[in-house]
């Protein structure tokens, strides 16, 4: 009988239950003592077999101590930490789930692969979190883990990105942006910078970085702006190519571009860190960015360091694409736990910037 407790011990330790769960355990052993002999036995091979090789490509974060009684317990299976915007998105995160308000936070970041993702969901159900805020690297591929999520009565909250499922049942609501809208500003915006430039009518060469293939911000942005282009038949797009969100494989793409084109008027860059990365293979290449250069950039987030770089001129305009989604998804997981119903889909407050405006001022007064 020693085995028992020592079992029960080893398997918290695991993380296979919390306290609370074996709270009623042993009130259950103390009045069944055969079923128990057999079940120590069990839970001592449980223990011992452990949680196998812990996937050391998935980052995770967990809170040291267990989940109080009347704890939140919230499951978020992030994208990765691709970009300053990602890094931003998360902090929210951690900022507003916290353990002083009540919450019990398990993080996972998925570093940019969605089976790292499916693992992290099948984790938290296995846990039965109260709550599974997922940000999806791609739209398609969830319906079957969201189906299990979906039996184990766990709601799920799909924040920023979007999921492609058959059944929109699979998760209860969305925050995030409205990233064809966001698009079709930047298509808008260029018709109009082009036109006070004279330049209404010239042919227009473009190439365009896009984010991760799949992912809602890519496929809006790049559908956004499309349904513009098709208004001005001057405008050419010589070619898309996704730099992954990151600034180091939109240099290497930038750099295929130059060496490719010989006359690129414009560069759409899906985010930010793509246009970091783009600029550097531009001045490389010896050619003028801006108004009066070769080439002009247009971007997408608005996240700080960009946004000194529109100061500059080197990128004429950013689109915002708000982070800070976590404050939204708490409202949603308090509304549930009211039992109050919940908009299918939220989208967050967005803006933009360009050259014409006193980005000093705007830059000191930004969170992000
Ligand atoms: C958009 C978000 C995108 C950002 C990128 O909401 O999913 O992913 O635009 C980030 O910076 O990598």
């Amino acid at each position: 009988m020693v085995l028992l407790p020592l079992s029960l011990l080893l398997c918290i330790r695991q993380g296979y239950f919390y306290r609370r769960e074996v709270a009623g355990m042993i009130a259950w052993i103390k009045k069944h003592l055969f079923a128990s002999a057999f079940l120590c036995c069990f839970l001592f091979l449980l223990a011992g077999c452990g949680r196998g090789t812990k996937d050391d490509t998935v980052q995770q974060q967990e809170s040291e101590s267990q989940p109080d009684e009347d704890d939140i317990v919230i499951g978020i299976s992030q994208v990765g930490s691709e970009s300053d915007w990602r890094m931003t998105n998360t902090k929210a995160y951690m900022d507003t789930f916290t353990e002083d308000k009540g919450y019990y936070l398990i993080f996972e970041d998925g570093q940019q692969k969605q089976e790292n993702q499916v693992k992290a969901l099948r984790k938290f159900i296995l846990k039965d979190v109260d709550y599974i805020v997922l940000d999806p690297i791609v739209e398609t591929g969830w319906d079957t883990v969201l189906q299990e999520a979906k039996d184990a009565n766990i709601p799920v909250i799909i924040a920023d990105r979007n999921v492609l499922v058959e059944d929109e049942s699979l998760y209860t609501c969305r925050v995030g942006s409205d990233f064809l809208q966001e698009g079709r500003n930047a298509g808008e915006w260029l018709a109009k910078y082009l036109e006070s430039r004279g330049r209404g009518n010239k042919d227009i060469q473009i190439v365009t970085l896009q984010g991760s293939l799949n992912s809602t911000a890519q496929i809006g942005r790049t559908t956004g702006f499309a349904q513009i282009m098709e208004q001005h038949s001057n405008w050419n797009m010589l070619e898309y190519q996704s730099g992954d969100f990151t600034q180091a494989k939109a240099y290497e793409v930038m750099e295929y571009f130059l060496e490719t084109y010989d006359d690129i008027d414009v560069v759409i860059s899906e985010n930010d860190n793509m246009a970091f990365g783009a600029i550097e293979a531009i001045k490389e290449a010896g050619l003028k960015l801006g108004r009066n250069g070769d080439i002009i950039i247009i971007s997408f987030d608005a996240m700080r360091d960009a946004l000194r770089l529109v100061q500059k001129g080197e990128i004429v305009a950013d689109f915002e694409c708000n982070p800070i989604t976590a404050p939204l998804v708490e409202e949603i997981v308090q509304k549930l736990e009211r039992g109050e119903a919940v908009e299918k889909v939220q989208y967050v407050e967005e803006t933009y910037f360009d050259y014409r405006m006193d980005m000093e001022a705007l830059i000191e007064k930004r969170e992000y």
